[in-house]
């Protein structure tokens, strides 16, 4: 994992239509993080957050989808900056904000990697495209869009296609899945664990099979930790939950599995929604979590495969 964390907020909201996801970077900022990492030996760069230019903002701007210009614009401003995190050797750790900013993100940093890979912790797919989408909302489209599915003004953020290959995306949580998204998974045949395939298998063989998964083809790994991936009764400051997530213990246990392997090239926490989120309960268990994916808990502990340098 890179030495220097570069912090960037995202305050997006109109991917989904809960007001309050775009308090989430500052409140989980408010919680430690920045001194929490750097008490981790860490160099954190904070570069603040990026602004959502609402000019000419119409919300119901395409058919069955909302807010795509906003978004779009965004999702370009991410992309430039992920990348340039990147270039500059750092590791981009984004807070959201709503599952949309994984467009942006995914697209700043798939320029980088021949095949990079995806863990996508979260109890929803987010493959829809505006044909399949039950809401139009652009949360729910993400990983859609970065195979270069759904609408345009979204596939093409930072002027290139089918940023992620269906075959280096693995799914960790999912167990709200729409029909349309449910043919692309079968039709992709795109690796997915749901709660209960964790439950009976067990978070270390989950996370192990997942990495030695992606590790084959791909040369960079992004986590894209959806906080609705874990179950609602531990996390109540989500827009959309679903019962029987993944627990907090077991989702603590991923994050600490994943350092151990040092193949998290980037990574980014969303969803929490500060309004919906009582006494900041779920930012303050996203701080752990992110703090557990740079080893507060477990550095030198967890006795882990060898620390590759270079994904193959
Ligand atoms: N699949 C539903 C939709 O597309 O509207 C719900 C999506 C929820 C997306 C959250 C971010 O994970
Ligand atoms: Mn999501
Ligand atoms: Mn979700
Ligand atoms: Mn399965």
């Amino acid at each position: 994992m890179k030495k220097t964390v570069s912090i960037l907020g995202v305050p997006m909201w109109l991917g989904q239509t809960r007001y309050g996801t775009n308090l989430a970077p500052d409140t989980i900022r408010s919680t430690g993080l920045v001194e929490r990492l750097r008490g981790l030996h860490l160099e954190v760069k904070d570069e603040g957050n990026i602004p959502i230019d609402l000019t000419g903002r119409c919300k119901r701007d395409g058919k069955n989808i909302k807010n795509v210009k906003t978004i779009a614009k965004c999702s370009e401003k991410l992309a430039a900056k992920v990348s340039d995190i990147l270039e500059q050797q750092c590791f981009p750790l984004i807070l959201g904000g709503d599952h949309s900013i994984a467009i942006g993100t995914l697209a700043g940093a798939a320029k980088h990697f021949n095949n990079l890979g995806v863990i996508w912790y979260d109890a929803h797919a987010d493959m829809n495209t505006p044909e399949t989408s039950p809401s139009g909302n652009i949360h729910g489209m993400p990983l859609a869009a970065s195979m270069g599915l759904g609408h345009p003004a979204l596939t093409g953020i930072g002027g290139y296609q089918g940023k992620i290959k269906p075959e280096n995306i693995v799914l960790i949580g999912a167990r709200d899945i729409d029909d349309g998204e449910r043919q692309l998974i079968a039709e992709k045949n795109i690796k997915v664990y749901t709660t209960d395939d964790v439950n009976k298998l067990g978070i270390e063989r989950v996370i192990r099979e997942t990495i030695e998964y992606l590790a084959q083809r791909c040369d960079g790994i992004h986590l894209s930790f959806d906080l609705d991936g874990i179950d609602p009764k531990e996390i109540p400051g989500v827009g959309t939950p679903v019962a029987n997530g993944i627990s907090y213990k077991d989702s603590e246990k991923a994050v600490q599995l994943l350092f151990a392997t040092g193949r998290i090239t980037s990574a980014e926490f969303v969803e929490v929604n500060s309004i919906l989120d009582s006494d900041n309960i779920t930012a303050q268990l996203t701080t752990n979590l992110v703090c557990d994916m740079f080893g507060e808990k477990t550095k030198g502990k967890m006795a882990a495969e060898p620390r590759r340098q270079a994904l193959p």
